[in-house]
């Protein structure tokens, strides 16, 4: 199935300098930390939290810690957000907290009914590229789904046999407007 409108992914920190500049604080429609209990996570847990393929989790990054949730070796974490809202925006951080193997693909993807939107694929590789031991500030634009009720996947993905060291964190995600 195709996707609603184009899909943006922006991997700057423009977008929230802007909210910044115009005095106008975005107010959070959906956080997913605070909704991480109700996320379906796959493979289901069958162990304790913390050995969960997707879990909770603060790490340090540059210097900066962020509260995250951290999607292990090909695990997803699925979130149902309500009704998209006019001028939706999600944005978050993402990062790797270990500088181990080599690297994993994180994908965000969104689905509609039919529909199945890849919004973001980023192949991240902190061992080698210097670049991706930061956190990379990610935006997607919504505004093709709104009103619609949807399901945001989270994901990571080992791009070969190599799962050392493949936990992508996704720090602070929000649906804002
Ligand atoms: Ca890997």
């Amino acid at each position: 199935m195709f996707c609603l409108g184009s899909m943006l992914t922006v991997f700057s920190a423009c977008s929230s300098r802007q909210a910044i500049s115009t005095g106008q604080a975005p107010k959070v429609y959906f956080d997913f930390l605070t909704n991480f209990s109700a996320a379906a996570i796959d493979p289901k847990p069958t162990r304790p939290a913390e050995e969960a393929g997707v879990r909770l989790f603060s790490f340090v990054r540059n210097h900066v810690r962020r509260q995250s949730f951290v999607t292990i070796a090909n695990a997803t974490a699925r979130f149902a957000i309500p009704s998209i809202p006019a001028g939706a925006v999600l944005r978050g951080y993402l990062g790797m907290p270990f500088n181990l193997g080599d690297g994993a693909l994180a994908e965000l993807i969104l689905e509609e009914k039919e529909t199945r939107c890849l919004l973001l694929s980023r192949h991240m590789d902190p061992a080698h590229q210097r670049g991706d031991r930061d956190w990379i500030p990610w935006v997607v634009d919504l505004s093709p789904y709104v009103g619609k009720t949807a399901t945001i996947i989270f994901s990571a993905k080992g791009t070969s046999g190599d799962l050392t060291g493949d936990w992508v964190g996704w720090a602070e995600p929000t649906i804002s407007w």
